[in-house]
């Protein structure tokens, strides 16, 4: 696929998106949340044999320095409640995707940056990273989800602190707060990822692709995720590749899972 503002590069089964506007350290403008929402929704499509995405940003400095600031002069409020709208849908589009979406976060994360990492299923993140939900500088409000996830993933107080703050956090401690799972060498992020998600793509795809539905059902208020667990357990135990696990396992080999 050719985007204006995201390189996708297609590695064996892992795709990667990268947000390409280096010299606004990738901030993300309407085209650019237009171009992920259909990446999301119909994009992949062309690529049949996609296990996996990672989302990473051009360049070591940025992952996303946030939403395209200079790009959102003279909104009224029902002009900036559709951009959040639309920023919400191609949000939703990345969480619910039927297959893994790691965050290869390369450098600044904010604002709008960390609401995309936070749509992701996987976080990881460059020893040099800084994040945070700068909005309250501008006279804003995260628009993108950022007061919703960032709570569920580090809790009520420490997302308060950050979003009242404006503080960024490195690394580190957004590993120590829960917020990214791994943190490595700049230099060694996408190797990390790649290697992640191809350890996630040599298991069954129809057991990854339902585990991340139901643990997304826990944060769905429409949802039962206890009784989504139950339906998705029994669907899963009626796939051939869960034939395919047992045997393997009884007769001491590698299970090859076919997606069925
Ligand atoms: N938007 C546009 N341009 C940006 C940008 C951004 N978010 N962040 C950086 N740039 C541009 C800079 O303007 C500069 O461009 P030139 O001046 O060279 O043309 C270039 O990238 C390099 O940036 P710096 O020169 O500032 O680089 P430094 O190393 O000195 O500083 C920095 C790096 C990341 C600390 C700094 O650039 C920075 O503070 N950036 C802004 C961070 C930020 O506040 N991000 C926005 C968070 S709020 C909405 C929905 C959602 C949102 C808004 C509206 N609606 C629905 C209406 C969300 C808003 C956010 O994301």
């Amino acid at each position: 696929m050719t985007y204006e503002n995201l390189l996708c590069e297609l590695d064996g089964h892992i795709m990667v998106v990268t947000i390409n506007r280096p010299k606004a350290l990738n901030a993300i403008n309407m085209a650019t949340m237009s171009e992920l929402e259909h990446f999301f929704t119909e994009g992949y499509k062309v690529y049949p044999g996609l296990k996996s995405v990672i989302i990473t940003g051009a360049g070591e400095k940025a992952f996303v320095a946030g939403a395209d600031i200079k790009a959102f002069e003279g909104l009224d409020a029902k002009g900036a409640e559709k951009l959040s709208a639309d920023g919400h849908r191609a949000y939703d589009a990345i969480e619910n995707f039927h297959l893994p979406v790691l965050a290869a976060i390369n450098g600044f994360a904010l604002g709008g940056g960390l609401e995309l990492a936070m749509a992701c299923h996987l976080r990881i993140a460059a020893d040099h990273a800084k994040m945070g939900q700068p909005e309250v500088n501008l006279g804003l409000i995260p628009g993108y989800g950022g007061t919703q996830r960032l709570a569920r993933y580090i809790g009520k107080s420490m997302a308060l602190d950050l979003l009242l703050t404006a503080d960024m956090i490195k690394a580190d401690e957004a590993k120590s707060l829960g917020l990214v799972s791994r943190v490595v060498a700049g230099d060694e992020l996408l190797l990390t990822a790649k290697s992640m998600l191809s350890k996630i793509n040599a298991k069954a795809p129809i057991a990854v692709s339902k585990t991340i539905e139901v643990v997304n059902a826990y944060y769905d208020p429409a949802k039962d995720g206890f009784k989504a667990e139950i339906e998705a357990f029994g669907y899963c135990a009626s796939t051939e590749d869960f034939k395919e696990g047992a045997k393997a396992f009884v007769e001491k080999r590698p299970p090859v899972f076919k997606g069925q």
